[in-house]
């Protein structure tokens, strides 16, 4: 098999396969008929339903129809991927590598595009997306050169003429399910080291980004993925996503890689738990963000500005509780709120240098719309924001017409205390919540008194207080001077407590998640020797010296 990609199979990648459907879309783009992809074929499913996928900045563009996959396809993917696993297993691992490496290179080349349509169907920046199309393509480049490494160990035995050894092994069948918000690069974290480790995939591609995953889907094909070792469901999370995980409970699957809320993840750890099948969980986070005196003001706010709007507060590293000494609570906030004040928010495929865009799909407004009523019923004091933007109720930075798409305002609230509801838990959109801290002490208190643990940071040019909070703070991530986001591709990416089960993504540490150790002996003595009982025993001589006389 040739693994290199000719230029005559580097067709563009909506191109391939993909008829146009009648539509009225107001910018002329394409309303496409979208596929599942199973054994390397173009599937609907099997009793034809469909569900739409909609620009979240322009509601009236719809992106196209896909298959609301049924029970029966789920199982048909999972038959594919289980029968593709020995050959894709037994490949050898520096040629699985060398195929994720052309994915790397594919997407190098139609980044530009995989951006674009990236934006349009989830509505981040410009900028945004490209980020996660390169975390994406990091991803593969990291793990192309991962292939030529998989390794193991050579151990010594307690026995003569025996050898003992360590393999990595592939686990089988995984079920892959992320979230929309970083759609390029999340099922890249997880299906990259999974197919480098040799394991075949099933991917439940997220309900608001269904056509970018069909495109990733193909460019991976195009790299030369074999038929079978990915395939792609789309539907919804109470349906394909759902008899994913029922089908742990059929034997079916081997893995679940998971991004997504507490509740789901919990859900999915006690499914896979009662079949011993491993899980990875990536789950939500309530981040803190704690601002000391001997900070560079200008630099913390930037940083907390950054992580509590950038991507709408859309991430799973947004801040949650911004946590300022009280010191400097005065003089930050006022300086907070000028910059909240000024935000520029619209459709970036229309303007240049918004901050952030639409809510990822209408299903996140109305879970935001939830959070932010939570934070009412909290009693926290709200200082800025008026819910959805509206023509007829919008910030000064709005750019557009807002009734196209779905636009949230950003929201300060203060007065926050570690008993509400609110400090406790993850609101998904543009809202952070203001506490104020007494001390040092007050400040890391406050970090780890939500039952979340993924990422946190701490604004200070006190090194020991940085010491401190490193040391003290319980969380998967953290950030000295720097903002709760920005997680790189080669850095172990995971939460503790309610945030995960304590798998992580990306570097060399996702390894483990998809491959188990398997120890191997190899007798050559040519008889039966007993580890423990046939090992020579060497016998502690008398002391000649009473070393308590010299003491
Ligand atoms: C997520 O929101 O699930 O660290 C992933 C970051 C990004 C990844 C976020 N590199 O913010």
């Amino acid at each position: 098999m040739n693994h290199l990609v000719s230029e005559q199979n580097m067709t563009h990648v909506l191109e391939v396969g993909l008829e146009e459907l009648e539509n009225d879309n107001p910018n002329g783009l394409p309303k496409v008929k979208g596929y599942n992809i199973i054994n390397g074929k173009l599937a609907l499913a099997s009793d034809n339903s469909t569900f739409e996928s909609r620009n979240p900045a322009l509601l009236s563009d719809c992106l196209g129809e896909f298959p609301l996959s049924t029970k029966e396809d789920v199982d048909d993917a999972l038959a594919a991927a289980r029968a593709a696993f020995p050959s894709w297993s037994a490949t050898p691992a520096p040629t699985r590598g060398q195929i994720i490496g052309n994915m790397g290179r594919l997407l190098m080349k139609y980044k530009d595009d995989v951006v674009r349509l990236e934006t349009r169907e989830i509505g981040k920046t410009l900028k945004e997306s490209a980020g996660s199309v390169q975390e994406a393509i990091d991803t593969c480049l990291f793990f192309q050169s991962e292939g030529r490494r998989l390794y193991g160990q050579t151990v010594n035995s307690e026995l003569p003429d025996k050898e003992l050894f360590t393999y990595r092994r592939p686990l089988g069948v995984c079920g892959i399910i992320n979230a929309c918000n970083f759609p390029a690069a999340v099922p890249f974290w997880k299906m990259i080291p999974a197919i480098m480790c040799g394991n075949t995939c099933v991917w439940k591609s997220p309900q608001d980004a269904p056509l970018l995953s069909f495109a990733l889907a193909r460019i991976m094909h195009e790299a030369g993925l074999p038929d079978g070792v990915i395939n792609l469901v789309h539907g919804k999370g109470s349906g394909a996503g759902q008899y994913l995980v029922d089908a742990v409970d059929e034997g079916k699957v081997d893995k679940i890689s998971f991004t997504g809320s507490t509740a789901v993840g919990k859900m999915i750890g006690e499914v896979c738990g009662r079949n011993l099948v491993s899980a990875s969980l990536e789950l939500g986070g309530k981040n803190p963000l704690v601002v000391m005196p001997s900070a560079n003001l200008e630099n913390a706010i930037e940083g907390a500005y950054w992580a509590a709007f950038g991507t709408a507060g859309q991430r799973c590293t947004s801040l949650g509780n911004l946590i300022v000494h009280k010191d400097v609570y005065d003089e930050f906030l006022e300086k907070f709120m000028v910059k909240v004040e000024n935000t520029s928010i619209g459709d970036s495929l229309h303007n240049e240098g918004v901050l952030y865009g639409p809510m990822l799909s209408e299903k996140y407004a109305v879970d935001f719309l939830t959070g932010i009523q939570m934070c009412e019923d909290s009693g926290a004091t709200k200082i800025y924001g008026r819910g959805r933007i509206s023509n007829d109720n919008k910030p000064d930075g709005f750019h557009g017409d807002a009734s196209e798409g779905v636009y949230m305002w950003p929201h300060v609230y203060v007065d926050v205390t570690e008993e509400m509801e609110c400090f406790q838990e993850e609101i998904f959109g543009p809202v952070v919540t203001i506490v104020k801290a007494n001390d040092f002490d007050h400040a890391l208190h406050l970090a780890n008194a939500s039952p979340y643990g993924l990422s946190s940071a701490i604004y200070t040019n006190e090194r020991l207080e940085a010491y401190r909070f490193k040391t003290g703070i319980k969380a998967g991530m953290t950030g000295i001077n720097n903002s709760t986001t920005g997680a790189e591709a080669h850095l172990p990416f995971g939460g503790v407590k309610g945030s995960g089960n304590g798998t992580r993504e990306s570097g060399i540490w996702v390894i483990e998640a998809y491959s188990y150790w398997h120890a191997v002996n190899d007798e050559l003595s040519g008889k039966l020797q007993l580890a423990q009982m046939d090992v020579d025993e060497i016998e502690i001589e008398e002391a000649e010296v009473d070393y308590s006389s010299l003491a």
